[in-house]
């Protein structure tokens, strides 16, 4: 779906033929034609992060391993990743967290 998004700004939203987990990186090329003929090509990489949710520790489980690294978070021992550990998504990470951590095991 192309949506005009600005003066000569465009969104595409792209179906994809593939779940999200087995499309992890890739280049996207876009060539644009102008009303002369003129073809304009833009290539671009892109990545998609693929962490499985509450895999706080990075080995693709969850685990009593990665309740202890939210714990160690929550008082403040280890810096707070909201990438991995902002289960919620509320911009913070908290006891709410923790708890959906818990409904992962
Ligand atoms: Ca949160």
């Amino acid at each position: 779906m192309l949506t005009e998004t600005g003066t000569n700004t465009y969104t595409w939203t792209l179906p994809l033929s593939r779940p999200i987990t087995q499309l992890s990186a890739g280049t996207l090329t876009v060539q644009v034609k102008d009303k002369q003929g003129n073809l304009t090509k833009i290539v671009r990489s892109f990545s998609v992060n693929t962490n499985h949710p509450g895999d706080l520790t990075g080995d693709g489980k969850v685990t009593l391993s990665d309740v202890r690294v939210m714990l160690q978070m929550l008082l403040g021992q280890v810096p707070v990743d909201l990438t991995t550990a902002d289960l919620n998504h509320d911009g913070k990470v908290s006891l709410m967290d923790l708890r959906v951590l818990l409904q992962l095991l």
